[in-house]
């Protein structure tokens, strides 16, 4: 038998990050156990995050994008921490790796898990299945602006945030959620813009969204602003299927929608570079979670739907339907952690969940 052996970075990085990252592992090294040498993973692992910065100034070493660089893959944690301000600690680690290799596609899939209550099947009996297509290399977080102390006398400060909208940018991504769209048994595409505000940026997505939208008359389209798309996630859900918008605006439809489906902890993400020029990071949508952070009491699920994504992009997509049948066995058993109304501890599912590798 071919022993394929993937070389994958692990970056924890901050608070739950350590938690969660450690139970992926441990489902993915399980799961590798129990191919019978057909394929394993080589981990480094890279500890850099808040302490790493408050021993070098730094989130992340200098060379860390070389570093990272030959990997099969990156797994990541979760970033931030109370004693690095978060636009430092955000930018220092997990944009530098997503801008740096061009990670420009972040997939964030929304559905519903059994055994796991939402706000909206308690209201309704919809299914959920969305995917969330978030532009990851520029608009609202190009980094673009600049503060001006001086601008208008004491206590006058000006700062001014731009985004960055490029064509080849906007057509990238939307030709992305439309081959995605494809895919799927609902072929739909929803665009999200804010374009009647926003009229240069988001007047030009539009334009490429209709544009490229006559080459795929089989796909289903509509164009939403994102304050009608915030209602329609929770009154409408059943109409949606692929939902594509800049990168701000996913971010935060995609935290609505993980809410809607129970808990910002189950939701897993991937951050591709789809031209495989670079290295793709898998994480859960969550962040560090301070809070509850060496607690025990993190859920594992977001990084483990995360493991699942990577899977799928190592080519391993019948073992990656293995961990999505994992997951579902574990809540339906119902067990589950305290952010789902469960009781159980982040080892107590992860165990459950390498239990559940052969369903
Ligand atoms: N695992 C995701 C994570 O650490 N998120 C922290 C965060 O603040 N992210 C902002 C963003 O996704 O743009």
């Amino acid at each position: 038998m071919t022993t394929r052996t993937f070389r994958i970075a692990a970056i924890p990085a901050d608070g739950v990050g350590e938690e969660v990252v450690a139970a992926g592992r441990a489902v993915l090294d399980a799961l590798a156990e129990g191919s019978g040498g057909a394929f394993g993973f080589a981990w480094e692992e890279f500890p850099w995050g808040a302490r790493h910065y408050a021993e070098t100034g730094r989130m992340m070493d200098e060379d860390g994008l070389e570093r990272l660089r030959p990997f099969d893959a990156i797994y990541f944690g979760a970033v931030g921490w109370p004693t690095v301000p978060d636009h430092v600690s955000l930018w220092g680690l997990r944009l530098a790796i997503c801008q740096g290799f061009d990670q420009w596609a972040n997939i964030r899939p929304v559905h519903f898990l059994p055994g796991v209550r939402s706000p909206l099947r308690s209201a309704d009996d919809h299914e959920l299945d969305w995917v969330v297509v978030r532009e990851n290399s520029e608009g609202e977080y190009a980094g673009l602006g600049g503060r001006n102390l001086a601008a208008r006398g004491p206590g006058g400060e000006v700062a001014v945030q731009s985004s960055l909208f490029t064509e080849v940018g906007c057509e990238r991504i939307i030709r992305f959620a439309f081959e995605l769209a494809r895919t799927r048994s609902r072929r739909k595409l929803s665009s999200v813009t804010k374009s009647n505000a926003q009229q240069y940026g988001m007047v030009l997505w539009d334009e490429v969204f209709r544009r490229v939208a006559a080459e795929y008359p089989d796909v289903e389209t509509e164009s939403v602003l994102v304050d009608a798309m915030s209602a329609k996630f929770v009154l409408r859900p059943e109409d949606l299927s692929v939902v594509v918008a800049s990168n701000l605006h996913a971010d935060i439809l995609s935290d609505l929608g993980s809410a809607l489906a129970g808990s910002l902890g189950l939701a897993a993400s991937a951050n591709l570079n789809p031209e495989r020029r670079f290295p793709s990071m898998f994480e859960p949508v969550h962040g560090s979670a301070p809070d509850i952070a060496g607690l025990g009491r993190a859920n594992p699920i977001g990084a483990v739907g995360s493991a699942a994504l990577m899977l799928d992009h190592l080519g391993l997509p019948a073992e990656a339907a293995r961990l999505h049948r994992a997951i579902a066995a574990t809540t339906a058993a119902g067990v589950l952690t305290r952010d789902v109304g469960g009781t159980a501890g982040t080892e107590e599912v992860t165990d459950a969940l390498i239990g559940a590798l052969g369903t």
